[in-house]
Parts: structure tokens; sequence; C-alpha cells
């Protein structure tokens, strides 16, 4: 430590007893653990040179020369005006450690920064947010809780995951996606993975969706913001608050909302009865700081009430959650081992739904039944990750564990006063212990080569406990089979190449597998409205299995930017359910399924202060055992976007085009093709005194009527939209 702060203080004599005029002297430094870093690549204009073995350099300098672009294998490149540098000094140039990213971050933070690549800015909602991922379409319900599918897989098939903590949704019918617990302002990015190449948060088949939530701020003592908002289309209307506070060492950060939605129109039609929602949501965190430590308490909390759900039999008349961590950070910017990261979560969900409010005796499924049901989970568990960074590698090692209880239970009361009246247990109180371990290693082969392995480990045992349920499942499957035990090996490596400063092209391969959940394993006559079919569990299911390969072509250099990217998916032990009867079906194998596609994304300068924003994306799944496609595969998917962005105001003009799906699975589901629609939409954003901003924006300017292929019941979408929000920070 004394040696490191003697160097520093020698460079900064140094750097200074050698100023000379027309030489630029710097040092480029890792910015994590301020090593000298050797052979970065420094170019001003026409002059370059590299950094020594303690990372310094000395450069010619020319009068105009403005920006000194360094770059190095295994960092992110970085672009630092000289003209604003004391060029007499010596220039500390810090590069932040690249660790090859495998996801697409979409900002949500609360800083609300119009100049974003993305809309996301505009998005008002996490699920519409999450939509202007390519590869992401979403699975509508109701127009509450849209549940995300990405690259053609679905539901539980999918991780998604709170800061990289477990939580599961209590509904038997996913009516509760995770992503549904979560507000806009708790959050400050979304990770999306595609595909198995990101182990560390969880098992992948599809990818998974990690919701990271915005921390507490030490930057200033009071900080925050209120928003105010309000929907033609549902007459929706909602407030959010954050509030930070900071002293010394110790941060606060505090939000509430509050949202509520009548019934919505569809495009040149009456309102969707039973649609409407409404919810409220807070969190608080707070963290302190020791000298190399941090310790951060949190609680996140929800709750919504009277949830109508159109396309299913069922509405939610509460749903609630609570979710608890403490963590603990420790870094030390000087060794090897650089940071250490515990953290402790538990989480309970609630959920409640039923049919009081609809008239049962006119349905198709179960008529004149009423049949509520109440669903809880527990869990609990442990994250821990190690970060060591050598020369030119980093490693990453993940210890995740949880422990998951899971009810489910329903009650039959019919209208017809002979018919008795019946109990089911959906759930009967399953278990699971799920441990896995994680490694992730990045190295810079060569000065243009990068190369990541990403190996998880899981071992996990469940079983069903409650008697009644146990004997339900047994009659089926033998009490012989209920307990089960799984152990299985995931493994992902890329290869990046860097054609040049602006190009990397990356080859990756996976081979992954995907554990049963409790439903698929242990569900009891579950109603399915995709197929009209009641699901029984299979405790005997082996694990998903998926072997995949990814080539993906990026390129960015100022405001251009281009990616493509390939993909095929080969799912083996396909979880599927399989008719045992006229209206029963059971969770089995189905042998092989492929999923094939492309996504690609570009933006470009069309003048200083507009920006073309284009991409598409398009899913090919099918299935070998039923030789018809996958079901629930959104089709090509296109959307062009003229964006205008001054600092005080802006614009945007937004198409998005859906081709129509007529690959669909007729065997398995009931699903019907889907025509084509466009819809064009108009954003605007004005900030007209110092830190407020007013939005106003036009969503589906046409008002056409359209649903999406992923809609259940070929549920509507929204129709014509006003959107207005106000937003003041202080
Ligand atoms: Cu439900």
């Amino acid at each position: 430590m004394k040696l490191f702060y003697l160097i520093c203080i020698l460079i900064l004599i140094g750097g200074l007893s050698f100023a000379e005029g027309r030489l630029l002297r710097g040092r480029v430094t890792d910015a994590e653990s301020g090593h000298g870093l050797v052979s970065a690549f420094i170019a001003l204009e026409k002059n370059a040179t590299t950094s020594d073995s303690l990372g310094f350099f000395t450069l010619e300098l020319s009068t105009q020369a403005r920006l000194l672009n360094v770059s190095l294998v295994g960092y992110e490149p970085a672009v630092v005006a000289v003209g604003s540098m004391p060029i007499d000094g010596l220039i500390d140039i810090r590069l932040q450690r690249r660790i090859m990213v495998v996801s697409d971050a979409v900002l949500i933070s609360a800083k609300r920064n119009y100049s974003d690549s993305q809309f996301s800015a505009y998005s008002e909602t996490v699920p519409t947010a999450l939509r202007t991922v390519k590869g992401l379409a979403m699975v509508r319900r109701g127009s509450f809780a849209e549940d995300p599918s990405l690259r053609g897989v679905d539901g539980s098939k999918l991780g998604v995951t709170i800061d990289g903590m477990k939580i599961f949704g209590a509904c038997t019918d996913r009516m509760d996606p995770v992503n549904s617990y979560v507000e806009r302002e708790n959050l400050a990015r979304l990770e999306v993975s595609k595909g198995a190449f990101d182990l560390n948060r969880g098992q992948a088949i599809g990818g998974t969706i990690n919701l990271v939530t915005d921390r507490p701020s030490f930057a200033r003592r009071i900080s925050g913001y209120s928003e105010v908002g309000y929907e033609s289309v549902a007459d929706y209307r909602y407030g959010r608050s954050v509030l930070n506070i900071a002293r010394d060492d110790l941060a606060l950060r505090g939000s509430f909302s509050f949202r509520q939605a009548d019934d919505f129109r569809p495009g040149r039609r009456a309102p969707i009865e039973n649609s409407a929602y409404a919810k409220y949501n807070f969190k608080v965190d707070v963290s302190k700081k020791y000298v190399g430590h941090q310790l951060d308490v949190g609680v996140l909390s929800d709750r919504a009430w009277d949830i109508g759900y159109p396309a299913l039999l069922m509405d939610t008349s509460k749903a609630r959650s609570h979710l608890y961590h403490v963590g603990h950070v420790w870094k030390r910017p000087q060794s090897a081992l650089h940071m250490l990261r515990t953290k402790l979560y538990f989480s309970r969900v609630d959920h409640w739904m039923d049919d009081m409010e609809r008239d049962v005796g006119q349905r198709e499924v179960m008529p004149d039944m009423h049949m509520p049901m109440y669903g809880q989970t527990h869990t609990g568990g442990l994250i821990a990750n190690a970060l060591f960074l050598g020369a030119d590698s980093t490693l990453e090692l993940v210890v995740d564990w949880y422990h998951l209880r899971s009810f489910a239970d329903m009650e039959m009361t019919s209208k017809l006063p002979e018919v008795p009246d019946m109990y089911l247990l959906n759930l009967g109180d399953v278990r699971r212990d799920h441990f896995a371990g994680a490694v992730n290693y990045n190295r810079a082969v060569f000065s243009t080569v990068e190369w990541r392995l990403n190996m998880r480990f899981d071992l996990a045992r469940h079983d069903i406990h409650d008697p009644l349920g146990r004997n339900q499942l047994a009659a089926t499957w033998g009490y012989g089979e209920l307990a089960q035990r799984y152990a299985t090996l995931s493994a992902s490596t890329a290869v990046a190449y860097m054609l040049n400063n602006a190009a990397e092209i990356r080859l990756s391969v996976a081979s992954s597998a995907r554990l049963p959940t409790q439903i698929e394993s242990y569900g009891f006559y579950l109603y399915n409205p995709t197929d009209g079919y009641f699901y029984m569990g299979n405790p005997t299911l082996r694990p998903e299995r998926s072997r995949q390969v990814e080539l993906a072509i990026r390129y960015g250099k100022e405001r251009r930017r281009l990616s493509v990217s390939c993909y095929y998916n080969q799912l083996g032990n396909y979880i599927v359910g399989v008719g045992s009867g006229s209206v029963f079906k059971h969770y089995d194998h189905s042998d092989r399924a492929v999923i094939y596609g492309f996504e690609l994304e570009g933006e470009w300068p069309v003048t200083e202060h507009v920006m073309l924003h284009l991409q598409t994306s398009y899913t090919h799944g099918h299935s070998a055992d039923f030789a018809e496609p996958l079901p629930a595969i959104a089709p090509l998917d296109s959307r062009i976007g003229l964006r205008y962005e001054r600092s005080q105001y802006g614009a945007a003009l937004g198409m998005r085009r859906v081709g129509e799906q007529t690959r669909i699975a007729s065997q398995t589901t009931l699903e019907d093709s889907t025509p084509a629609f466009a819809t064009y939409d108009i954003y605007a954003h004005w900030r007209f005194i110092e830190k407020t901003n007013l939005t106003i924006a036009v969503e589906n300017v046409a008002d056409r009527f359209y649903h999406e292929h992923l809609s259940i019941a070929n549920l509507p979408s929204p129709g014509r939209n006003v959107r207005m929000a106000l937003h003041r920070e202080f």
C-alpha cells in the first residue's frame, strides 16, 4: 500500500517535472485496481503509441488535436478530450475493465435520460420497457402483469430475478410473473440475457431477465423526484416519488407509487370488460459504508387488487409480495481477490383469485361452479460472489442457494344445490432446495481476442409434503417417485474477435439444463387456457436440455451502432403437456424442439440532432415430435423510429410492423393464426422549467384494432392512447 502511494507521488512529481509544451504525457491505469496497464493503444489523430510496462506513454501533441482514443483488450475503450486537460501535467486515464457482456441492458433510471439509445425513457411501466428489447415479446392475459417470452421461450422456462434474488409467483395460472412485483421507480436497469450464455444468475434455456434495482446514492444530501401521469386508454392515473437522503457514510432511498386503471379500450371498440386494476408499491433501502465495506438492508413490498384478466377464467382479488434482503460488499482494490459480495434474502408472495364477479353459468369450462383459489410461495436464499482480478483475466465465482415452499388450493362451490362442494389441493406444500455454483472466467487471449468461459453446477431436491397432495399424485405415479433429486451441469463459452476499434465478431456456444418447476412436477388439476386442458404434474420429469450457438456482430463508432445476431437452439427433453384423457393432460417430455432466429438493431445519426433507429427480430420454432410449429412464437417484428433531441426538448416518431403468424401449433394448442398489423406512435418531451419535464405521447395513433400473437384468447391490445406525465426532480 505504502509503495503504491510512493509510486503515485513519484508519478505526479515526475509528470510535472517532465512537462513540456509539445509532448503529452500520461498513464493508463485499471480503474478498479489502479495498476498501470501495458500495451494500451493511445491515438491522437494521426499520432499513436502504446503504453509501457508501468502504463506510461508520451505522445507528440499537434495543435488542433482534440480527442485521445485509448483502447486495450479486456477494457472499455475511452475517449478523453485533450482540450480540457492540463497538458503540462500527466493525464491519468482510467480504463474500466470489460467483462464480456452477454446481456442487453435497458436503462430505466430515475434520471430519465431521454437521449438513451432505446425509447425506454418513454416507457411508463416495466412491461413497456421490456417490450423495447429485440427478441422479447410479452404474453398478455389482461392489461396487468404481462409475462415475458424471450426468443420463443416463455413462462417458467425463463429465469426472472430481482438483483439476482429468486422470487416465485404464487399464482398457478401465471397471473403474477416476477416483473409484476416491481415498479419502474424501483429499477436502475433491466439486464436481459438471451439464450443460455449467461449462467451466473440461474439455469437458462431461453434466457434470464434480471431486474436491477436502484440503490441509495451517497452523492447528495437530499435528492429524488416526483411524477404524476395519466393515460386516456384506460383512464390510467399514477403517481410515484423517490426520496434519497445521504449523510456522510449513511444513505437511504425510499420510493412509493400508486397506480390505477379502469377497463381499457381496444382500437375502435368499446372497453374490454373486467380489465381494470389497482396497485401500490414501496421500497426502502439503507446503505452504510465502512472502510472497505458496505452494508445494505432493504425491503420491497408490492400490493395489487381487483385485477381483471379477461383472457382467463378468474380474476385476482388481491396479490401481495414482500422481499427483504441484507447484503454486504467487501472491496480490496489492491488485492487479487478484488470483491466479495454476499446477500441473504427472504420473499413471501400471496395470491388470491376468484370468479365471484363473473357469470359462471355462461362459461364452457366448469359451468355453474365458483372456484376461489389461494396460492403462496416462500423463498429464502443466499447469493455470494467473489471477483478476482488478474493481469489480463477476471474470475468470478458464484454460490447461489435457495429454499422454496409453495402451496396452492381451490374450493369448488356449485350454484346447483344437488352438487356437493369440493376442495382441491393444487400444490400440496412443495419444498425445494436448490444449490448452484458458477464460475465465470474472462481472458484477453491475444491483443484482439477475448475468451469467456461460464460453467454452472446445479444440485436440487424437491418433494411434496401435504398428505392429501401426496395421495393425489401417488395414485398416478406411485409414492416412491414423489421425492426427486437432480444434478446438472451447464456450460457456455464465447470467443470475441475485435476486427478493429469499432467492430467485434463473437461466437458463443452453450449446453444447459433446466429443472422442472414445482407446477410441472407436482401441480394438480390446473386449467390451461391455451389448450383447454386440465394439467397434472409429473414428478418423474427429467431436466430439460438445450444446446445453443449464437453468432453476433457488433459495430459501434461515434453515434453509429449496428448489431446482428443469429442463433440456433436445440431443445431436448422439452417439457410439454401430453393428453391423458378427454380433458386431462400431464407434463411429459417431447423428444426434440428447435428454435432459431435472428435479431438486428441499428442506429444512425441523420443530422446532429436527429437519430434513426431500426430493429427487427424473427423467431422460428419447430417441434419434431408433433411435426408442427412450436406454440406461442412471436412473428417477424420490425420497428423504425426517428428521434429528435435538444437539451430542453425532444420528440420521436415510431412505427412498428408485425407480420402475420400462420405457423401455429394446431395439434397441441388452441392457438390460431394472427394477422399482420402496424402501429404508429408519437412522443414529445419538454423541460419547460429547470428540473421539470413534461411528456406527451400518442400511441397507436390510427386507433388500430389488433392483437398480438402471444395474447391469450386473442385479447386485443390497447387502442389510441394519449399519455401525459409531469416529472419534477429535486
Ligand atoms: Cu391467479
